[in-house]
């Protein structure tokens, strides 16, 4: 299993889809991320060990390469839509059909921000689990938060950012959306999140791991 979860980090890193895909040029007619989930889940796998020792492992190391500057942004894109992929191919793995829904929850990545990946792994953890996700996608204000919550019944909000510039708009949406009466709990996420930065803007709820948020949401029924 070691060894399947090690190679679908790494075609996660080089962006292989499958044994069709024609990058990168040395693994033609090898596995790709499809074979490899396609194993894993033959061996049992937990979806959840799937997720942390294959995907997010391959996408730190795309992290890493990036800082160093070893590879460049067309690189990291590939890596996302073979990370995109997979959520997708996974997305089967967790039981949310026939369960009762326990509530909707909003998940959006904030204003200016673009990164997709951190908030598509926790929708499918939070469906897995019985929770409706209202997925507003990237780049989203406060605004279209408000807009949803008034013509939805909604239990929770979560806020993902990945930028440090960008996270600062997580405070942006909590200070408008109190203003507006709306004190519903809001949880944010994220790599450059803490729980210190989660306590100055006010937030309800901080965790880097998407389990703990499910957690907190099923305290709230
Ligand atoms: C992939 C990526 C991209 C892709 C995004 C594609 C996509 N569809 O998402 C692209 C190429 C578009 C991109 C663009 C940019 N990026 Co970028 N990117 C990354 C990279 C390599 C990986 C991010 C990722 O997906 N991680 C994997 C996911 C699973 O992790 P995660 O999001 O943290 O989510 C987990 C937890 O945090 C948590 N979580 C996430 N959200 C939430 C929400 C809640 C409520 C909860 C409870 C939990 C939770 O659950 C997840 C699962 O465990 C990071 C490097 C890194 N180390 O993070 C850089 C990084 C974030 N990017 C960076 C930069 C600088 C940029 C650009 C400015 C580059 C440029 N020069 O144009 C642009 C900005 C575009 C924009 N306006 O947003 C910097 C940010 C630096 C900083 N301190 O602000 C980083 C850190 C790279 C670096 N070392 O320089 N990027």
């Amino acid at each position: 299993m070691e060894d399947y979860l090690n190679k679908l980090a790494y075609c996660i890193e080089k962006g292989r889809l499958n044994s069709q895909s024609k990058i990168p040029s040395n693994m033609l007619g090898q596995d790709g991320v499809e074979e490899l989930i396609n194993q894993l889940i033959q061996l049992n796998t937990p979806p959840k060990i799937i997720i942390e020792k294959g995907l997010i492992k391959g996408m730190n190391e795309v992290g890493n390469k990036f800082r160093d500057g070893k590879i460049f942004i067309p690189d990291v894109l590939l890596s996302a839509k073979a990370m995109n992929y997979a959520i997708e191919l996974l997305k089967k793995e967790f039981p949310s059909e026939n369960m009762p829904i326990k509530g909707k929850v909003i998940l959006a990545t904030v204003e200016g921000d673009l990164h997709s990946i951190g908030k598509n792994i926790v929708k499918v953890i939070l469906e897995g689990n019985g929770w409706k996700v209202i997925d507003l996608g990237v780049d989203v204000s406060s605004e279209k938060i408000i807009v949803k919550l008034k013509e939805d019944e909604i239990k929770a909000i979560g806020l993902s950012a990945l930028l440090t510039t960008t996270m600062l708009n997580m405070k942006k949406i909590i200070i408008d959306l109190r203003n507006s009466g709306f004190n519903l709990p809001v949880a944010i996420g994220g790599a450059p999140v803490t729980q210190k930065f989660a306590d100055e803007i006010q937030a309800d709820f901080y965790s880097s791991d998407p389990n703990e948020f499910v957690n907190f949401l099923d305290k709230l029924n």
